[in-house]
């Protein structure tokens, strides 16, 4: 393995703890609609196993109502999109609001990996405004200035477990996935990564510590105290 040269972060769980702001954004979206869906902490837990918002509510429709024909007809696709909206206007005020912070060590890590001139990227496959929310209240207004690529939901429409945020990540940095370490909270974020080549650490959250973190580099409680030499020696050990 050469030197490790990029690091590239998910950010739904990994960069912060989220899930519980989707999860309320959700079923506020779903109250306006007038719907009587209500997720609960239990049951968006295994609704995560599915990435991507309109992918997991799409999803439960199905469960909820099997006859449904036309998924993919345009009454569906048009009710999904408009929840969508509800719901990613709902995510972005709670964030705004100050409802989710980083988790610990990530602002420093960043910092400190981008100082030694590694370069950062993020791989996700959540919606451009929840990433530009977090990290505008986190950093400040010049956070895209860190990443030297960032791929979501709007660039790589498979979901992960697919690789495709990733390789399209590799492919904008010029860079193969042995040159990078990935940081994952999910079974999905890590095998999207293991997929494309990268080396994954692993924070999990109460929304996957269950999950199956199988052929990752490290699997840590959080990023606190991480620093760049025990990053070197982890990616050089890979
Ligand atoms: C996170 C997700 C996202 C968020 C919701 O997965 O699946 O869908 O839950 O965001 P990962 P959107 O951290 O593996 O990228 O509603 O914008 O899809
Ligand atoms: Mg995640």
């Amino acid at each position: 393995m050469g030197a490790l040269k990029a690091l590239v972060f998910d950010v739904d769980g990994t960069l912060a703890d989220t899930e519980m702001a989707h999860l309320a954004a959700f079923n506020q979206a779903f109250a306006e609609e007038g719907l009587d869906w209500h997720w609960d902490v239990a049951q968006y837990t295994k609704l995560l196993e599915i990435s991507g918002g309109k992918e997991r509510m799409l999803h439960y429709w199905k469960q909820v109502h099997p006859d449904v024909k036309d998924i993919d007809g345009g009454g569906l696709k048009d009710t999904i999109d408009r929840l969508h909206a509800m719901k990613t206007a709902a995510y972005e005020h709670a964030v705004q609001s100050g409802a989710v912070q980083l988790r610990p060590g990530v602002l420093a890590l960043i910092q400190s990996a981008h100082a030694a001139g590694f370069r950062l990227a993020i791989a996700t496959t959540t919606s451009p405004v929840n990433i530009a929310v977090l990290l505008r209240n986190a950093i400040g207004p010049d956070w895209k200035d860190l990443f030297a690529v960032i791929e979501d939901a709007s660039t790589a429409p498979k979901k992960k477990p697919h690789p495709q945020v990733y390789t399209q990540t590799l492919s904008r940095l010029s860079l193969s996935g042995a040159d990078c370490v990935a940081f994952e909270d999910s079974a999905n974020g890590l095998n999207a990564a293991k997929s494309a080549g990268l080396p994954v650490i692993v924070t999990p959250n109460s929304f996957t510590a269950h999950h199956d973190f199988t052929g990752a580099l490290k699997v840590l409680p959080d990023l606190s105290g991480a620093t760049i030499e025990q990053l070197r020696s982890w990616h050089a050990a890979a």
